[in-house]
């Protein structure tokens, strides 16, 4: 193996940064940005909310209202910055983790929940946000976005698609695929791959022996690294490739280099295969923190700000919690609803052999 395909130094110059982890503004040749006071405040509320919509989540699992829950735990910048650089009028294909994208796509957080606490099947109508519904099938989205980029390409639209999945998700067929048709077919797609370090318990090195963003090369598109935890290089590099791809240029793909800081999801436990120092050392990096700091020694906002910010999550976090304890139980029968778009003889049957069970049961009984 030559110098060139190692993994040791998973920090390579290639790295887009427009804020340090200490919250240092720096210039980047390609990428530049320029925010007023006003939008970089709103991109530090963005993600302090969605923090706080992700770990009143969290809490809401540990105290069994919720079967399950994906924490997005380190990835806000990712997802604020990618999330922000989107128009109405682009279409998001997201995984499971991806709260802080449907924020952006001004998804109410209670709608996240609705499928977490298994009361419904999605949540949100995906065609009113442009974000569709979450897919826990891994790398299939990526196909979905692929196809729909090909029709808005069809139609003559001024828009792009924008396909999120994880380093994991790099080793599946379907994600190959859908390189291969967008690269082909010059799709207006954009490939987001949020690579957190981890599919699971599979550490990066099983997916791959070079960065994930070089891949891009042999499907015959430009590929870019970015600090995941850096809320405006997100921004500056999302913005640039969604413009490529509505101007005709094609897809690409951007890997923003982050850290899952939480576990899996609520049913894993990720100290049975990582180390303790590796978290700490990207507690260091934190999203959020770097921002801050930038408000702050820029005089750009003052505690009063922060504290408003934080009252304001607060505020979100309990009334999230009121609303997904009222969200009501499903009717049993449901689940046959909207299977298929005309009816169907032998899911009526199904549907009349269950009702008939469900009634066989004593009122009261149930
Ligand atoms: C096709 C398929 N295979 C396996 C799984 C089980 N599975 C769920 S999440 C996951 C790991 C995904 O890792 P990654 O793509 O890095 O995304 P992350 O969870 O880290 O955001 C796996 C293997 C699945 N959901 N779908
Ligand atoms: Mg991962």
């Amino acid at each position: 193996m030559t110098a060139d395909v190692s993994l040791g130094d998973q920090s390579p110059p290639e790295l887009v940064q427009l804020l340090t982890p200490e919250g240092e503004r720096v210039e980047h040749p390609d990428y530049d940005i320029d925010l007023s006071d006003e939008e970089l405040k709103g991109l530090y509320r963005d993600l302090v909310l969605v923090r706080r919509v992700d770990l009143e989540a969290v809490a809401l699992q540990r105290q069994g209202e919720l079967g399950l829950w994906a924490s997005l735990l380190g990835q806000e910048a990712a997802q604020v910055g990618s999330g922000r650089a989107l128009t109405d009028a682009d279409m998001a294909f997201p995984t499971y983790r991806e709260h802080g994208v449907a924020w952006c796509r001004k998804v109410d957080p209670v709608q996240l929940l609705g499928m977490f606490r298994g009361v419904n099947h999605g949540g949100w109508d995906p065609v009113e946000h442009n974000f569709h519904l979450y897919t826990i099938v891994i790398g299939s989205q990526t196909l979905h976005a692929v196809g729909y980029a090909m029709g808005i390409q069809r139609d003559g639209a001024e828009s792009a698609a924008i396909a999120y999945f994880g380093d994991g998700a790099t080793s599946q067929g379907d994600v190959n695929e859908a390189f291969i048709w967008a690269s082909v077919f010059n799709a207006p797609v954009v490939f987001f791959c949020q690579n957190n370090q981890w599919a699971i318990s599979e550490p990066l090195e099983k997916q791959t022996r070079i960065p994930l963003y070089r891949r891009a090369a042999g499907f015959g598109f430009p590929g870019v690294r970015v600090d995941g935890n850096d809320v405006l290089a997100c921004l500056a590099v999302t913005r640039k490739a969604l413009a490529d791809a509505r101007s005709g240029q094609g897809p690409s793909m951007i890997e923003a280099f982050t850290y899952r800081m939480g576990a899996h999801t609520t049913s894993d436990d990720p100290t049975r295969y990582r180390v303790a120092d590796e978290l700490e050392s990207w507690k260091l990096k934190d999203p959020i923190e770097r921002v801050k700091a930038y408000l702050s020694k820029n005089g750009i906002a003052d505690q009063a700000y922060f504290a408003e910010i934080d009252a304001e999550a607060d505020e979100l976090g309990r009334d999230l919690r009121r609303r997904c304890l009222a969200m009501p139980d499903p009717q049993p029968l449901a689940i046959f609803d909207h299977v298929y778009n005309e009816p169907h003889a032998l899911l009526a049957e199904e549907r009349e052999q269950f009702a008939a069970y469900l009634n066989s049961f004593e009122e009261g009984a149930r």
